[in-house]
């Protein structure tokens, strides 16, 4: 009589997985694609907006991303714009021959490097969300921007203007918009929106009057 209760049991214990994991792929089966189509004030396509859509409810957490480089050459970041999550850490290598002095002043990320050549010994860590606004101390014209995402979800605008978030669940989020364009923002312009079941769009545009 044991082994047969045993069984039953097991069988009892399996079914309701069964039934748990066919209910999450349900639910997993409604995240959609969402494709942003984002301009600046003219209604022109905008490349290199960043969209992050952050749930209105609890956070969803996020992981570090592999290591990011963004280096000078050429009395310039060759990376303009970076986007990260929360954690990531960035290292900053000067290929010129003169030496750079890389800084921050923002909230979201406040360090210095001093005058250096090469690659400094310690990476950045962007360990706040926020944008990080970085200069030069010595070539006036060297201006890149950090984005530090706090949520999975997350995309930049390619040239055509669009932005595509992938696997993104249906509810309720606040949709934050930024570009460098946006002078004197420091901060993304929040709205409400409201992921449907599956696939959908969605345009804004962006108080950018022309590419920085
Ligand atoms: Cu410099």
């Amino acid at each position: 009589m044991t082994p047969t209760i045993r069984c039953a049991a097991r069988g009892v214990a399996t079914r309701a997985t069964t039934l748990l994991l066919a209910a999450l792929a349900a639910g997993a089966s409604h995240a959609g694609a969402l494709t942003l189509h984002l301009t600046d004030s003219a209604g022109k396509p905008l490349v290199d907006a960043v969209a992050l859509l952050e749930p209105a409810g609890a956070k969803v957490p996020t992981k570090p991303m592999a290591d990011v480089e963004i280096a000078q050459a050429k009395r310039e970041f060759t990376t303009r714009l970076t986007l990260i999550t929360v954690g990531t850490r960035a290292l900053f290598p000067n290929f010129d021959t003169v030496r750079h002095h890389v800084y921050s002043f923002s909230p979201a990320k406040t360090f210095e490097l001093k005058l250096y050549a090469g690659v400094p010994n310690v990476p950045v860590v962007f360990d706040k969300p926020g944008i990080a606004v970085l200069g030069c101390n010595i070539h006036d014209n060297m201006a890149a921007w950090v984005v530090v995402a706090d949520t999975p979800w997350f995309a930049r605008s390619a040239a055509n203007g669009r932005a595509r978030i992938e696997a993104l669940p249906p509810g309720a989020y606040r949709l934050r918009l930024w570009h460098p364009g946006m002078s004197g923002m420091p901060e993304p312009t929040t709205t409400a929106f409201t992921m449907p079941a599956g696939d959908a769009e969605h345009s804004a545009r962006l108080a950018v009057s022309s590419e920085p």
